[in-house]
């Protein structure tokens, strides 16, 4: 009976590891870097196990030896070119062009860090050519059960000011899918999808303003605590690295 007890528990771990992570198959860039990649492109990552996921990996900052390598671009505005005022699903799931303007999609957010550590980076460039960054020690997103709760944390300043700290512990929200803790629908007011609260000091998935609009306050693609409410980044890029 004991030795029945101890097959059926070496199966199930056998089962259970049959199921996961197969050892070639890169999870994220940092696993890419570490095999050597080092040229910054669109890459194959697996973050659930067996289907692969196109991504732009960023082998290269400019920060110091330790934050170079192996980045995971989770989010991407560059050129305007791509509509982000989408719904539930389409964040779910993920959309836009991996050479170009994207979001991974919150599930492939969820399993990269569900089972491993990361830290987030907030790369910023006005239509001036400045550049400035934030950075965040620890960032994850919750499973769909919790609506994709955000939790960052640890930020350290390059620059930018701290947009993304107000917004921890929030759900995600779309237009579709208010779960703010604002009495009317942040993404509608704010033509964006994002880990809104009562609503924002970040709106990287706002519309694309091309520089300073003051037309409709806070819908840009903006990051107030470097330029306010009113101006447009030309760029905004958002990854993240394991930490090992
Ligand atoms: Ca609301």
């Amino acid at each position: 009976m004991a030795m029945l007890v101890f097959l059926a528990a070496l199966l199930s771990v056998a089962l259970v590891s049959g199921c996961s992570q197969h050892k070639d198959w890169p999870v994220d860039c940092s696993d890419l870097y570490k095999a050597g990649q080092t040229v910054s492109g669109i890459y194959s990552i697996y973050p659930a196990g067996d289907i692969p996921v196109s991504v732009y990996c960023q082998m290269i900052s400019d920060g110091n030896e330790e934050d170079k390598g192996g980045w995971t671009v989770i989010q991407r505005r560059m050129d305007g070119s791509v509509n982000f005022y989408r719904p539930w699903n389409q964040y779910k799931r993920g959309f836009g062009n991996v050479e170009g303007e994207y979001w991974l999609g919150l599930e492939n957010m969820y399993q990269l860090t569900r089972n491993n550590k990361y830290m987030l980076r907030v790369d910023l460039e006005d239509f001036e050519g400045n550049k400035v960054f934030a950075l965040y020690s620890s960032f994850s997103v919750g499973p769909e059960a919790g609506e994709y709760k955000l939790k960052v944390s640890g930020f350290k300043d390059g620059g930018a000011g701290d947009s993304l700290s107000y917004h921890n512990g929030f759900k995600f929200s779309t237009f579709d899918k208010d779960q703010d803790v604002y009495v009317n629908n942040c993404a509608k007011q704010f033509l964006g999808a994002f880990w809104y609260s009562k609503c924002h000091y970040a709106n990287p998935n706002g519309v694309y303003l091309w520089g300073k609009d003051p037309t409709l306050y806070a819908i840009g693609n903006v990051w107030s605590t470097w330029k306010g409410y009113t101006v447009g980044m030309k760029s905004i890029s958002m990854k993240i690295k394991r930490v090992s």
